[in-house]
This record gives C-alpha cells, structure tokens and sequence, in this order.
C-alpha cells in the first residue's frame, strides 16, 4: 500500500543518519553573513534604523516630503478636491494649505509654525484637539492612527518652521 510505504519512508528519513545534523552547515554559514552594524543613536535623517530600534530616525523631524508621502497615503480619500472635508486639501504641497492656515473647525492656525501644540492639524492627528477647541473624529478617520513615534516626528518638523 502507499500509505504503509509512506509511513516507512518518513521513519527512515526521521532516524536516518541526515535527520538532525542539518543546523550544522548554517550556524557555520553565520560568520560569513554580512555583519549588522547598530549606531548606538539614530542620528541621521537618512530613513534607515541606524540604532536598530525597530524606529526609523526616530527623535529627528520629518522632512516634508516624508510627511506628505504620509498625508498622501492616508488622507487624501477625503481631503482633495473642490468637495474636500473641512476644506482642507492636502494633495501637492501640504504647506500651502495648512502653515498658517485657519482651521475652519476650530479657527485655529492648521500648522503653527515653530509651534506644534499650536498646531490644530497635529492635535487632529494626535486625537487631542478639544484642546484648541476643536473637536471631531481623531485623524485619520477609522485610523490606523499615528503613533506617538510619529508624532513626535512631526511635532519636530513643524516645530523647525520658522515663525
Ligand atoms: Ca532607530
């Protein structure tokens, strides 16, 4: 029969000669393996994880590309166009329509620069802006959510811009 065949095949292989030594060859192989180097800082705005944190540059601001990247990413299903929620459109250059700008939910600066806690776009993000009186879903709506580490890049970004 083929299945007693089968079962008498595995066993071989299980207790054969070859059955365990086979880690052997790749814990040899290790050494040659290009070696990962972690900094002990991730100082760089380089988009690498120079410390090997699992965070890429963090502590260090966006660049505004990378944050346009991510409003292009996440929020552009609602925030494009003449028909745009809140009328705030973020497509192109986010800066145009957010560094100074007025929120028109809590007439408050969209991006203040030099000053994030200022910034109702952040507390928007950060799901804090009942504290410059706005209010509303957190964004992006439904989420994923930006987490603290993200934030934190984007409060250093708009922090940077000059006032
Ligand atoms: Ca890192």
């Amino acid at each position: 029969m083929a299945i007693g065949g089968d079962a008498a095949a595995d066993a071989a292989a299980d207790s054969g000669p070859d059955a365990t030594p086979d880690a052997a060859p790749d814990a040899a192989a290790t050494p040659d393996a290009a070696p990962i180097v972690c900094a002990p800082v991730d100082d760089l705005v380089d988009d690498r994880d120079g410390d090997c944190d699992g965070q890429i540059d963090e502590g260090l601001p966006y660049r505004a590309e990378q944050v346009q990247a991510l409003f292009d990413r996440q929020c552009l299903g609602c925030h494009v166009g003449p028909g745009a929620s809140s009328d705030l459109r973020l497509a192109g250059d986010f800066r145009d329509q957010t560094v100074g700008v007025l929120s028109l939910q809590s007439l408050q600066p969209l991006i203040a620069p030099g000053d994030h806690e200022a910034s109702y776009l952040w507390h928007k993000l950060a799901g804090t802006a009942a504290r410059l009186n706005g209010g509303g879903d957190r964004m992006p709506v439904g989420g994923p959510y930006w987490d603290a580490y993200m934030l934190d890049r984007l409060a250093r970004f708009i922090d940077a811009l000059p006032r």
